[in-house]
């Protein structure tokens, strides 16, 4: 990290601690369902948060690049009073570095038990590797693109609601005989957290979570917790209950993701 670059961006950069950037997407909702459970536990007193706005390109201006050269959000900057900085990208990454710095007991992760940790890592790549991106690009080609292509939408919403298939197959117990609550351990844990933001925004990629019946409960067992509750506020408040208070919100803000999106296409093909 080069300081004097970062000395460029907010100034709320050098708080103590933890300083998270982020806007409110599932990706972002991963990290502040566990921030928020790690402070209802006592283990993280508190942590700053830095809204990201897409519409200025906040995310790819040189002072983030040295927190996240991908020039995506979230990005975490770790202030440590001994150690010194250090930063996180990757949202899977940060909820694995957090969990080890702060959750030091292991309640949302196998501190003690390498093999199931093993497995919650799995869980943790399938969903970063497969269901963010396919319904990432659901989103695009479904609510943001102008032009509507049904080869793409089809061909992205299928593969959705197959790895949706593939978790909702995992916790009736297809493969072990064991009917599970949770998608690791028998226990809440990062693995869930990884992937219920993504799924609980099924609706704006445009898939029905109705054939995937253990998969609804388990998002309305992770929606129902308070920390979960309290992440859903941060930035601002979630897009799926703003769309439910108000059945115009959700026009309104594919519009505004339109505009910021499309112009940042149009930027890479003028290169
Ligand atoms: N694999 C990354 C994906 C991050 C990502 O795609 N973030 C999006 C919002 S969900 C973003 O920052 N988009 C801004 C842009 O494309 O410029 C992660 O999980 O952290």
């Amino acid at each position: 990290m080069n300081a004097d670059v970062l000395k460029t961006g907010p100034k709320e950069l050098e708080n103590p601690g933890v300083v998270l950037l982020l806007a409110q997407t599932p990706n972002a909702g991963k990290v502040t369902y566990l921030t928020e459970e790690l402070k209802a536990l006592g283990k993280l007193d508190s942590y700053t948060v830095i809204p990201i706005s897409f519409a200025k390109n906040e995310q790819k201006s040189a002072w983030f690049e040295q927190l996240n050269a991908n020039g995506r959000m979230p990005a975490l900057l770790d202030n440590r009073p001994t150690k010194g900085p250090i930063r996180v990208f990757e949202s899977v990454s940060i909820l694995l570095y957090l969990a080890k710095t702060y959750d030091t007991d292991g309640a949302f992760w196998f501190k003690d038990d390498d093999d199931l940790q093993t497995e919650l890592v799995s869980w943790c790549a399938f969903t970063h590797g497969g269901v963010g991106p396919m319904q990432g690009q659901c989103n695009f080609f479904y609510r943001y693109s102008p032009e509507k292509i049904p080869l793409a939408i089809k061909r992205y919403q299928d593969e959705t609601k197959r790895l949706y298939g593939v978790l909702e197959a995992h916790l009736a117990g297809k493969h072990d005989g064991q009917e599970k609550e949770w998608l690791v351990g028998g226990k809440y844990s990062i693995a869930d957290m990884n992937a219920q933001p993504w799924v609980r925004m099924a609706v704006w990629a445009g898939v029905e979570l109705d054939e995937f019946p253990r998969l609804s409960a388990w998002v309305d067992r992770i929606e129902q917790r308070p920390a979960t509750q309290e992440a859903l506020k941060i930035p601002e408040q979630d897009k799926l209950s703003q769309m439910k208070a108000d059945p115009e919100a959700a026009d309104r803000m594919a519009k505004a993701a339109s505009k910021w999106i499309m112009q940042g296409q149009d930027k890479k093909e003028d290169k």
